[in-house]
């Protein structure tokens, strides 16, 4: 069985007319023979378009394209009357291909469990306390999640959630070898080099070191996005991978948007 990774594909921003990433992703997945996709979140800042292409990509293909929504993907940018996030959050919750709260067994030996994840400013620097995180400006640049993300609950008690809610789904498969899948940053390895003004800040939001604590060895995969990294590696024989598509502009050229789909993708044999 062939499994697919990408993360980060924000198909709104990367819009581009008769050059769309999902239809450039559906093309990749029928060359590649991928049987089922996991993305890892942030394919639109809008709920629904992000349902939708999840919904497009899987009546094109006919492979299961299993996913976890990201930051995002949860914004209220573009439905302000949407108060409170759980409410999106639930709605992703509840489409048959989003991992949250339900894992997805591949066959006898595996299953794919996930959730977004969230963060706890774990990784940002000691230089300033939770009070000046909670704020989220910095260097003239605000964290746009605190305009658009409203959980009504703090960060680090959203992280912790969350925790508690893969830690009972991994302790229901112990006996499976598990691909584990998060948006937010799970390893310190893949946050942004210090010394960075910018980012000894801003490395706050990326995820939670918490999260490392739930990867008994029956985890082999770690998979996450939002750092707009593409690389992986391997530690105590489990694999952590970072394949974020990222912004066009980010590309070494934009045009190129097969070349980037098919240099991101990881592909995972079981
Ligand atoms: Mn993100």
């Amino acid at each position: 069985m062939k499994i697919g990774v990408i993360s980060d594909i924000h198909v709104d921003i990367n819009y581009k007319e008769n050059d769309t990433i999902e239809d450039a992703l559906i093309k990749v997945i029928q060359d590649m023979s991928i049987d089922v996709m996991i993305i890892a979140g942030d394919i639109s800042n809008d709920y629904t378009k992000s349902i939708q292409v999840i919904d497009y990509i899987e009546s094109k293909t006919g492979c299961k394209c299993l996913f976890v929504p990201g930051n995002h993907d949860l914004w209220n940018i573009h439905h302000e009357e949407i108060a409170h996030t759980d409410d999106i959050y639930n709605t992703f919750q509840a489409h048959d291909s989003c991992l949250c709260g339900k894992p997805y067994p591949l066959n006898e030996d595996y299953v794919v469990i996930g959730d977004i994840g969230w963060y706890d400013y774990s990784f940002g620097s000691d230089n300033y306390d939770h009070t000046v995180y909670e704020v989220g400006y910095h260097q003239e640049r605000q964290w746009q999640d605190k305009n658009y993300i409203h959980w009504h609950m703090s960060d680090q008690e959203k992280t912790l959630e969350l925790y508690d809610k893969l830690a009972k789904q991994i302790a229901q498969h112990q006996d499976k070898n598990i691909i584990f899948v998060t948006h937010m940053v799970t390893d310190s390895n893949f946050t942004v080099p210090l010394p960075n003004d910018t980012w000894e800040y801003f490395n706050a939001y990326l995820g939670s070191e918490q999260y490392g604590h739930l990867f008994k060895e029956n985890v082999k995969h770690i998979i996450m996005g939002h750092v707009h990294y593409r690389f992986g590696l391997l530690k105590h024989n489990q694999e952590y991978s970072c394949r974020c598509l990222n912004y066009r502009t980010q590309w070494e050229n934009e045009h190129e948007t097969l070349k980037n789909i098919q240099d991101t993708m990881k592909i995972i044999t079981i």
